[in-house]
């Protein structure tokens, strides 16, 4: 096994002036001829290629290379002795595109040909330095069949074409841009086009066009006009205009992950490109945007500025996500967008940071570079900008990016150098800072606080814990952002000044730096309750001695949406924590009058219908078990849904309506359209979509006024998924029905089954595992589509009810379908096996269980290095 560690970075020891690319696709196989003109950059070094593809020829400045002149082993070339001065290199390789299953490199999907080589997918197409600091200026031809292939694009502006004999035709491309290798892309086949356009604020004419299936080309119009707001919105808040005349996106069906950023031609999975109303629910518009303006973003952040090694790959990936983050909260409903983030980083990225898989922002190793494209890397990554943004302000923050281009355009750099542009253009000294990405595991943060009334000031006391993770025992104490606000018992905002400044504030953040910290607040009037952590300053877990009268008061007055959510959701996590204890004690559950009252109370506030629907989500079995050992995940899932039933029935009146109140928003909106995505429409929709989950918890009714109003509804994706979504754990024959229907009527479209295999993963009916293994055999489903697979097993891994099941049933299932996909496709088989990182936290039985199925797979016979380092490490 090999280990590739940040400390043994060594600078390339040849660089690439121009590589020219010519594919030649033929029926069953494309032949590469890869002619690249070499620089070397120290004397007598050997000329070292990755590349794994059949190699036909090498030819060095003109003269073809005779195999003892060279070594292929490892996925690497090795030329034993190279010039001293630039020399051409040129070599062939032969691909065979419909086999390929891995889904990286060059691969068939459909009769198309597509590309995805972030990371190391270059090498699988020719042999080439494939590592992103190495950067040339990429010229492509594309040499096929018209009929077959009629379509052929790679990155840049086309620069020629022409006709061939026996029907074939040419294109050729040339990218001004010196770029890695794993943002080249090529894509030809039978698609149609979608245009339109952008003008940037200098003036020039971006030609924009969608690339998908013929039959597909309707649904694209969204996404186009996300790219649009995209473009403009990089331009109007980070001063970033488009730099090529042309830029293209291709959606995919038969893809790794959700899209890819290569230089001038995005490849998307389908999922985040096309979209109507009545087969995408307004989750998935917001996450076209999202995804759409993430990938444009890369144009800068990631493409013009890259990563100098793999390490620093939060460098582009936790900025893109700060970016998109920003981008779709400026576009609708910034307060419940931020919640929404947090949610996610809080079931998910604190869990991999509580696991096997702990690893800080910027790994220190890795054994395969695919699985570290993680939560941590990505949306811990992405808070850690916002801390940056929180510490200098908005301004500050964008001197830093400006700083940033200016030093770095057309380099690959580290997050070091970004942490330099943040410090050097403010004039502030960030040393410390640079912990948050090294250090791995999640902060956690002991507060306690008093007043002193004759003095009138507010003592707040902070400690902080970074735990022990795999990698690391002993941590140092970290810059940790607080945002606090002080609260009176009247629920007012107090204000209050800090020591050595005059200026009476509301808000304040303050930097907490050391392992224990005072913080005293002066001139408070009152008696208060801190609201800390605002709008989640810091992706820390916080503790503070509130009593349950004090999170009501939050939950009723704050003014920060964040911290006003974070007061219920605690009230919830000790409503579950104290069913918990009694269901273990064989004792029912207890009423929890109270908190039904402040949650009716919130609901019947006057606030915005999407905060109301974020309000009414209890915290995910993840984030109630935090970090607890010797876990009973049923017992979680009973202890939750328990408290769902105790608030539903005390709430039934409240919910019915909210609910009637939302038809009402609907059938009476100022909007033309309003079955279509519109942010406000989606807010109202969210809510009415969480109530009827509560209603079904409250009454058996709700199931036939669903099933009732199935089929008028069912126009609208996020009617229709909503109301199977409510149903779908009843054990009632109308459910069976109603998703049977929802099958037929979908048959034919890719995506609405995915909803489909979701809805049937992830019930918590008796039958599941049954009703998954019968999915198996549907005709829509397919091992080797990585949606399918992410929608029906992916689901069923995070089923807490079912994988987790006593009998060790689901363990055996997943691992069995992980050993299957393994041969093929080892990305998708990589992630599934992460479903059972809660290996060493689970109590004895299951541990036991899910260790006998983690042994299956680590004793498999060819098992890939991607999910061998999964396994190796839930297991040492
Ligand atoms: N950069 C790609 C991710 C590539 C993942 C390779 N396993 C998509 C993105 O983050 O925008
Ligand atoms: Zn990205």
């Amino acid at each position: 096994k090999v280990v590739h560690y940040l400390k043994d970075y060594q600078a390339p020891d040849f660089a690439v002036a121009d590589i020219n690319l010519t594919f030649s696709l033929e029926d069953a196989y494309a032949t590469v001829l890869n002619r690249m003109t070499v620089v070397p950059r120290q004397a007598d070094k050997p000329c070292v290629l990755d590349g794994s593809a059949e190699l036909l020829q090498i030819v060095l400045n003109g003269k073809s290379l005779c195999p003892h002149e060279y070594a292929v082993a490892d996925e690497k070339l090795i030329i034993h002795a190279v010039p001293d001065s630039e020399f051409v290199l040129e070599i062939t390789t032969k691909l065979y595109p419909a086999q390929n299953k891995t889904l990286m490199g060059l691969y068939e999907s459909g009769d198309n040909l597509y590309t995805q080589n972030e990371p190391e997918g270059f090498r699988k197409i020719t042999y080439y330095f494939d590592r992103p600091d190495v950067m040339s200026q990429f010229t492509t031809t594309i040499i096929g069949d018209k009929q077959r292939y009629p379509v052929m694009l790679s990155n840049g502006n086309l620069i020629d074409s022409g006709e061939l004999d026996n029907g074939r035709h040419w294109v050729c491309w040339r990218d001004p841009f010196a770029k890695p290798s794993y943002l080249f892309a090529l894509v030809a086949g039978q698609l149609a086009v979608l245009e339109g356009s952008f003008t940037t604020r200098s003036g020039k004419e971006v030609a924009l066009k969608f690339y998908t299936r013929p039959e597909d080309r309707a649904k694209a119009g969204f996404a186009l006009e996300s790219l649009k707001h995209a473009m403009q919105w990089d331009e109007d808040r980070f001063n970033l205009e488009y730099d090529l005349n042309i830029f293209m996106v291709v959606a995919v069906s038969d893809f790794n992950m959700g899209a890819m950023e290569n230089k001038g031609l995005n490849i998307f999975n389908t999922k985040y490109v096309l979209a109507s109303s009545d087969t995408a629910t307004d989750a998935d518009f917001e996450a076209i945007e999202g995804v759409i303006g993430h990938e444009y973003f890369h144009n800068w952040t990631g493409n013009r500025v890259t990563c100098r090694d793999w390490f620093q790959l939060s460098l582009k990936e936790g900025l893109t996500v700060f970016r998109d983050q920003e981008f779709s909260a400026d576009r609708a409903s910034r307060a419940v967008r931020r919640i929404h983030n947090v949610r996610v980083l809080r079931s998910m990225q604190f869990a991999e940071d509580a696991g096997p898989m702990a690893h800080p922002v910027r790994p220190a190793s890795y054994e395969e570079m695919n699985n570290f494209y993680t939560l941590t890397v990505y949306e811990k990554g992405a808070e850690v900008v916002r801390m940056y943004h929180t510490l200098l302000g908005e301004a500050g923050f964008q001197k830093g990016m400006q700083l940033y281009f200016q030093r770095h355009d057309g380099q690959a750099v580290t997050c070091d150098d970004f942490r330099a542009a943040m410090a050097d253009a403010n004039g502030v000294n960030l040393e410390q800072f640079a912990l948050w990405y090294s250090q791995a595991g999640t902060p956690q943060i002991k507060a306690h606080g008093e007043y002193d009334a004759g003095n009138r000031t507010f003592s707040l006391h902070l400690q902080q814990y970074i735990p022990p993770t795999p990698d690391m025992a002993d941590k140092q104490p970290m810059v940790i952002p607080v945002k606090v606000g002080l609260l009176g018992r009247d629920g007012t905002s107090v204000v209050f000044r800090l020591a050595d400044t005059d200026a009476v504030v509301e808000e304040t953040v303050l930097v907490f730096n050391q392992a224990q910290q005072t913080f005293v607040f002066h001139d408070v009037a009152q008696e208060v309750v801190p609201s800390l952590l605002r709008g989640f300053s810091a992706p820390v877990r916080l503790d503070y001695p509130y009593s349950d009268a004090d999170l009501m008061l939050l939950l009723a007055h704050d003014s920060d949406s964040f911290a006003r959510w974070e007061a219920a959701q605690t009230l919830y996590r000790r409503a579950v924590a104290a069913n918990v204890v009694a269901l273990e004690a064989n004792q029912p559950a207890p009423h929890h009058a109270e908190l039904a009252e402040a949650i009716t109370a919130a609901l019947n506030a006057d606030i915005d219908p999407a905060y109301k629907a974020v309000l009414l989500q209890v915290p995910t079995e993840a984030e109630l078990w935090e970090d607890a050992q010797s876990i009973n995940p049923e017992l979680y899932v009973r202890a939750r849904q328990a408290l769902l039933q105790d608030l539903a029935a005390s709430m039934e009146d409240t919910l019915t309506h909210w609910r009637t109140w939302a038809d009402t928003q609907e059938q009476n909106s100022k909007h033309a359209a309003p079955q279509e995505y519109h942010p406000d429409l989606a807010g109202v929709r969210s809510l009415r979509n969480i109530l009827l989950q509560w209603g079904v918890q409250a009454s058996a009714q709700v199931l036939q006024t669903i099933a009732s109003e199935y089929t008028q509804r069912a126009t609208n994706m996020t009617h229709e998924f909503g109301m199977l979504s409510a149903i779908n754990h009843l054990s009632d024959d109308k459910r069976d029905e109603l998703l049977n229907q929802f099958a037929q009527r979908h048959a034919h479209d890719d995506l609405v089954m995915d909803k489909y295999f979701v809805l049937i993963g992830s019930s918590q009916r008796a039958d599941t595992l049954q009703q998954v293994q019968a999915a198996l055999q549907h005709p829509a489903f397919s091992l080797e589509n990585p949606n399918k697979v992410r929608s029906l097993l992916g689901s069923f891994s995070r089923n807490i009810q079912h994988f987790h099941a006593a009998d060790g049933s689901g363990y055996r299932f997943i691992a069995e379908h992980i050993l299957r996909i393994d041969g093929f496709n080892p990305q998708v088989a990589s992630r599934l096996v992460q479903a059972f990182n809660l290996y060493g936290r689970l109590e004895p039985q299951r541990k036991a269980l899910m260790a006998e199925q983690l042994q299956r797979i680590q004793q498999h016979e060819g098992l890939s290095k991607d999910s061998r380092e999964i396994v190796d490490k839930i297991l040492r």
